[in-house]
């Protein structure tokens, strides 16, 4: 399938997606405070609409290591407005980025057609809600919690304990009824990770297909640039966008980034020198 209907919007996948990333939040680590206003922010997704993002992911809570944790209707207060202005300006899918299972369900009635969960449906009640709601979702790998993932994170086999844990959430989604096909998965680059550890993830990367889902990635400004370059978040964009390139080359087919027009332009560009990645997958 080289498709997702996100709740009627297609999400095309014969080539690597382009998940434009919109935080609405006081304490993102790159860009917190800058979209806070339903203006700003709408502002902010037609500019990436227009440089060709293929979704548009909004965001009320910052996962980031020590962030304020926020109530659902907190979230909700930040991000409905703007899932549903977004849903009625632009064609795009439009996608959630929430571990809440109220916030899934105002944010799916209020037209967005993606789930991005950071937490893989562990939390209460987020599995069914996610189920019920029947639009595609994001599993995504974290080692501990946000306050205390980057405490010290060991693994024996970083890819390998990676692929097993999304294998296990692909099997408890399958058991609530959701097949593969609606379910995209993600190494979660960061989350409990060292710089060695992602490094791994990525070179292995291709590890992941198999699992009867696709694969996305969310590199774009990570701390593991400023580890490996000693760069300020700031001055990523480059490594960001030469990240989203290796990424495709090993089998992403979305990839979830702040500076889309950037990363369109490379993407094209890989696109274009291998037309028939889809083939492979
Ligand atoms: C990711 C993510 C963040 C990621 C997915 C950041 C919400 C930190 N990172 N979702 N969210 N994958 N699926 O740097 O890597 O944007 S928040």
């Amino acid at each position: 399938m080289t498709f997702l209907d996100c709740g009627g919007r297609k999400l095309d996948l014969s080539r690597p997606a382009v998940m434009g990333i919109l935080n609405i939040t006081p304490d993102s680590f790159s860009d917190g405070g800058v979209f806070l206003s339903p203006e700003k922010a709408i502002a902010q997704a037609l500019l990436m609409a227009e440089e060709g993002a293929d979704i548009i992911d909004v965001g009320g809570e910052s996962t980031r290591p020590g962030a304020r944790p926020v109530s659902a209707q907190e979230e909700m207060d930040r991000v409905l407005p703007v899932v549903e202005a977004l849903h009625a300006r632009i064609p795009l899918p439009v996608s959630i980025d929430t571990s809440k299972p109220e916030v899934m369900r105002a944010a799916v009635a209020a037209g967005a057609g993606f789930i991005n969960d950071v937490q893989a449906l562990r939390a209460y009640g987020a599995l069914a809600a996610a189920t019920e709601l029947n639009v595609p979702v994001c599993l995504m790998h974290m080692r501990g919690e946000p306050r205390t993932m980057q405490d010290d994170p060991r693994y024996a086999d970083v890819t390998g304990e990676v692929r097993n844990f999304l294998k296990q959430r692909l099997e408890a989604c399958g058991n609530a009824g959701i097949p593969a096909s609606r379910i995209v998965v993600d190494p979660g680059f960061g989350f409990g990770k060292t710089l060695e550890h992602n490094i791994e993830l990525l070179r292995g990367l291709k590890k992941l297909q198999g699992l009867g889902a696709s694969v996305l990635v969310g590199l774009s400004r990570k701390s593991m640039i400023g580890k490996a370059l000693g760069l300020p978040v700031a001055q990523r964009l480059h490594a960001s966008v030469a990240l989203a390139v290796m990424a495709a080359q090993q089998g992403a087919r979305i990839v979830r980034v702040h500076d889309v027009g950037p990363t369109v332009e490379a993407l094209r560009m890989w696109a274009a020198v291998y037309p028939d990645s889809s083939k492979e997958q």
